[in-house]
């Protein structure tokens, strides 16, 4: 008899936000794993949110990129085909040495990403900027953080969060500038919930949508887009002529206080104006200042409605001069502290994955360049710095880039002006894409070389957060086909290229000693990145590495804050105050593209859904794409169930969602849906390219756009075991059921016309193996239906009606789950109506039990439960990860003013 070990239980790091959770993963026998949080974890004490908790559901390897593949005779038409390790790492070798032989290293480029693990990135990086002469290695890191990094050099002279995640329960007022912590960083924002409540901390809330964070705020400052450095200039101004203004802190250890106050001065001399100009009330405005100048333990943190912008750099600035001026940096409770997006966004910029930076928080000056040189014993140094993300595309489409390899990032789905991105990538001479999934929308865009790469669970080495503490990512299932980590690909290139013994890494654990011993080269605390005392790591000691925060180096080993006591790393060792431009958006709106188009994220979705979108629980949030706008504008527009939005870039097709959270004048789109989970409702489709002077970061929040009414006359679903391919009209949207997937649908076609399609959509539909199709259909009122059965279960259904009685399938969706069906649900397999005494659904509000809005309402009209302690109690709803918390509260709250 076999005796199956029980597996042990592996911690590790969530493979989401930059909140760097611990995770406790148990492999079950089967491919997938439990998963939980770890209790020991700093970042998150046993917490996770609804994405975390849900990543056993996407470890399934349905959409697995499992094995290379080649595009035959490199034409972007041709098929890929299954090829082996030696010809795939054969063909990217030697079409980069030919690339790089005939026209130069300006002609290749590395496009990187903030989900790589820290050896991944380390690799890349020493590859083309040592070895093959080249800076073009840029990163999504650009669309993300790179106003923070160019604002906290500016200001620091380095790259540095000064704060620690600790500061958040010490803090007395946290400001949350252009952040829906509430959704994007849910677990610190629960930390943050936590200290209000312990400590009666108050949350000020900077955005010009009202979100789930802006509704819990003590103060929601809705700005007009764009205007944040004029509110911060104008705080500046008070605490200038207050007593809160630090001298000995500004005299000591800061210089261009006085320029930044005049500029200052002359953008925001008082209130008014700075009401005025960012579209708030003055009243609102004063009770912010007042509450700043009053509260010394105060920690602003911003994301991308700071970064995302034209002016993202001096946004940030205009953040951290207020701090410099008040001295509230570096001490418990208190600093700016930018909210990192990727699990290791922070890791890639230690290593220098930036096309601006050159490794270890080096850059190119000559005596970097040759320090870095002489410690990797590079033949092909680099020199000067590379093109940034958007412009790297934009040589992409002038041809003058030939070659690209993209590793971990969907580029032709997240770059502004993506539809112009896909086109360009199909120029290329030769394009290679590393990648966990074998179809996204940049593999489709024409790569002629795929290589499978480890996923999450499989790969191990370290991510840093938000908050500079390195943490393990560990392997916990086997590497499935014949994927492998990103840093072994890399390496096993290099070496094909006559690298050999430059990249002869043997595991993740002989890149980061690598890594390591970089930071402290030639350092003795001249750079602030240096982990010195880890650069002698054994394996088991690499294996076991606690989550720890940098710098790691003797005498330093700890929790380190920065620059309480100046310390900055210009070269007079002060810090900068920088004086910001007059803000203004880029694009401006005109009488074709009158309205501000807004872009983000929802709450239980991760960027192109490659991931969370294979679960169920994730999906059921939001099923569908949509485009947010204020209910005066929809009526005036006479806007319906959908709308296209254009710009002068692109155009999508979306579900209308009305909403007063939103400005006047102002769209929002969410940036999830792409070519795979939708027909045309892709954000970035419609994205103006305009970037930031220093950071060179898009202006991904603020383009110019026009929406008009789209009118389908009928709607509906399928649900299918595999996806549906709907025909090339009709308007879709695709997510992961339990047992199958959904389609949702939306046709000028008459429904019964439909019945073309049924044989394809129910895929066993062949009654010589048992399976059979039930169908209604009333022709007079456009009503459609039909119902594949196989074998006593459900294999699918599609449902088509008249727009304005659209048929919803929650009733008819669990049925995906049974084994066998009774009568009654074969009845309701067809009608689709739920039985009686059984409450629909409707969208799931709590992601972890699967609550729906009908029951929440259900049990707060019939009085079962009224307020948010008493629905967790009878629905367990918010009671495990929280991250529904504010949208609870909000439908109670509803109610409560509906009665
Ligand atoms: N659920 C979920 N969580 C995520 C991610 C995800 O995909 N899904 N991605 C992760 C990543 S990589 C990142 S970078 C972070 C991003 O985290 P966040 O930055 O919090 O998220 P966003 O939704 O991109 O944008 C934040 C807010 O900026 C506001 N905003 C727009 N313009 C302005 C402006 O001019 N001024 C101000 N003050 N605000 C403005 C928007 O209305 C929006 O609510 O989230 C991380 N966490
Ligand atoms: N309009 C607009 N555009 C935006 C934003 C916005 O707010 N508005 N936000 C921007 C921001 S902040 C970000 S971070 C980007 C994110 O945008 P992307 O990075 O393009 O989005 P992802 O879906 O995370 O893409 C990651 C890809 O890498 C793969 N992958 C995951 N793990 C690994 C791995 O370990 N190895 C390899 N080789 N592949 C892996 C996944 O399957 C997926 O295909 O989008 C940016 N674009
Ligand atoms: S907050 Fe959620 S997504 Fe972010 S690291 Fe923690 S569990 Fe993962
Ligand atoms: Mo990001």
């Amino acid at each position: 008899m076999n005796i199956v070990a029980p597996s042990p239980t592996v911690r590790t790091t969530c493979p989401y936000c930059g909140v760097g959770c611990g995770v406790l993963a148990t492999p079950d026998s089967a491919g997938g794993a439990t998963i939980a949080g770890d209790e020991a974890h700093p970042a998150n004490h046993g917490r996770l949110c609804s994405k975390g908790a849900a990543l056993g559901e996407t470890l399934s390897l349905g959409t697995r990129l499992l094995h290379p593949m080649l595009r035959k005779g490199g034409s972007k038409d041709a098929a890929l085909a299954r090829t082996d390790w030696d010809s795939a790492l054969g063909q990217v070798a030697e079409g980069f040495s030919r690339i790089l032989e005939r026209d130069g290293p300006n002609a290749i480029a590395f496009y990187l990403s903030g989900q790589l693990l820290t050896e991944d990135y380390y690799v890349a990086n020493k590859l083309m900027k040592g070895f093959l002469g080249s800076a073009n290695v840029d990163t999504n890191s650009r669309l993300c953080m790179a106003s923070s990094v160019a604002g906290h050099r500016r200001a620091f002279g380095a790259d540095i969060v000064p704060g620690l995640y600790q500061d958040l329960d010490e803090a007395e007022l946290i400001v949350l500038a252009g952040s829906n912590a509430a959704w994007c960083h849910p677990v610190l924002f629960r930390r943050m919930q936590e200290s209000r409540r312990a400590r009666g901390a108050k949350l000020v809330v900077i955005d010009p949508r009202r979100t789930a964070t802006a509704e819990e705020a003590d103060l929601h400052l809705p700005i007009r887009p764009g205007m944040d450095a004029t509110l911060f200039a104008g705080l500046l101004v008070r605490l200038a002529d207050r007593d809160t203004f630090d001298r000995r802190y500004v005299e000591r250890y800061t210089s261009g206080f006085e320029a930044a106050l005049a500029r200052a001065t002359e953008l925001a001399p008082d209130i008014a104006t700075v009401a005025r100009t960012s579209g708030l009330d003055a009243a609102d405005v004063r009770a912010f200042y007042d509450l700043f100048a009053a509260t010394p333990r105060v920690v602003t943190c911003y994301s991308q409605g700071v970064n995302q912008s034209a002016q993202g750099t001096d946004k940030v600035n205009a953040i951290i001069n207020c701090h410099l001026a008040t001295g509230r940096i570096g001490r418990p409770g208190m600093g700016p502290f930018s909210l990192t997006g990727q699990p290791n966004a922070m890791g890639g910029r230690e290593v220098g994955g930036l096309a601006n930076q050159l490794a270890a928080h080096m850059s190119f000056s000559p005596p970097e360049i040759d320090r870095v040189r002489r410690f990797w014993n590079a033949p092909r140094i680099a020199t000067h710095e590379g093109l940034k993300a958007v412009q790297m595309f934009e040589a992409i489409e002038r041809g003058e880039i030939k070659a690209l390899w993209v590793m971990a990032t969907n580029p032709a789905a997240s770059l502004p002006r993506a539809g112009a991105v896909r086109a360009a990538l199909a120029k290329l001479e030769l394009f290679v894409a590393s990648d966990n999934v074998r179809s996204n929308d940049t593999v489709n865009a024409g790569a002629h070389v795929l290589l499978p790469a480890a996923a999450w669970g499989e790969k191990d080495g370290t991510v840093t957060n938000s908050e500079r503490r390195i943490s393990r990512q560990r392997a916990f299932l086997p590497l499935p086909g014949e994927a492998r980590p990103d840093w072994w690909i890399v390496s096993a290139v290099a070496r094909r290229m006559g690298f050999a013994k430059d990249f002869d890494y043997a595991s993740a654990a002989d890149v980061f000693r690598e890594h390591a011993a970089l930071s402290a080269f030639e350092n003795d605390g001249a750079r602030d990145f240096d982990l010195g005392a880890l650069a002698a790591i054994e394996d088991a000691a690499y294996d076991a590495l606690a989550p720890v925060v940098w710098p790691v180096r003797d005498g330093a080993n700890g929790d380190t804050r920065f620059f309480a006591e100046g310390g900055f790393f210009t070269p007079d060792r002060k810090a900068r105050f920088v004086a910001p431009e007059a803000p203004a958006l880029r694009g401006a709106t005109s009488e074709l593209y009158p309205f501000v188009l807004n872009t983000g994220r929802v709450r239980d979705q991760w960027h192109t859904m490659t991931r969370s979108g294979l679960s169920p629980r994730l999906g059921a949030h939001t099923p569908e794409p949509f485009v947010e706008v204020h209910p005066a504008d929809a009526r005036r527009i006479g806007l319906g169930d959908f709308a296209r939005v254009e710009t002068a870039h692109g155009e999508g097709v979306f579900r209308v969602r009305v909403s007063a959270g939103q400005q006047a004048g102002a769209l929002f789109v969410p940036i999830h849906w792409n070519g795979e989970t939708a027909s045309s409702s892709r954000a970035c489709d419609l994205v103006a390219p305009h970037t930031d002077p220093y950071s060179g970061q898009p202006e991904s929040k603020a383009t110019p756009a026009a929406i008009a009414p789209v009118a389908f006359a009928w709607r509906g679903f399928a649900l299918t075991r595999a996806s549906f391919v709907p025909p090339p009209d009709a308007w879709w949207a695709r997510v992961a059921l339990t047992g199958g997937i959904g389609t949702l649908l939306a046709t000028n076609e008459r429904p019964v016309l439909w019945r073309d399609r049924v044989a394809a959509l129910l895929r066993s539909a062949d009654r010589e193996n048992g399976s059979e199709i039930a169908e209604y259909i009333d022709t007079r009122r456009g009503i459609y239906r039909a119902a594949s059965f196989h074998a006593g279960r459900l294999e699918g259904a599609l449902f088509l009606g008249p727009a304005d009685a659209a048929p919803q399938w929650d009733a008819i969706k669990a049925l995906l789950e049974l084994a066998q069906l009774g009568a009654t649900e074969r009845r309701l397999a067809l009608s689709g109506r739920a039985a009686d005494g059984i409450v629909e659904t409707g969208p799931v509000i709590c992601a972890c039990f699967g609550v729906g809005l009908g029951v929440i309402r259900e049990a707060i009209t019939s009085r079962a439960a009224t307020n948010v302690e008493a629905i967790g109690k009878a629905l367990r709803a918010g009671t495990n990860c929280g991250s529904c918390l504010p949208e609870l509260k909000r439908i109670v709250h509803e109610h409560a003013h509906a009665s």
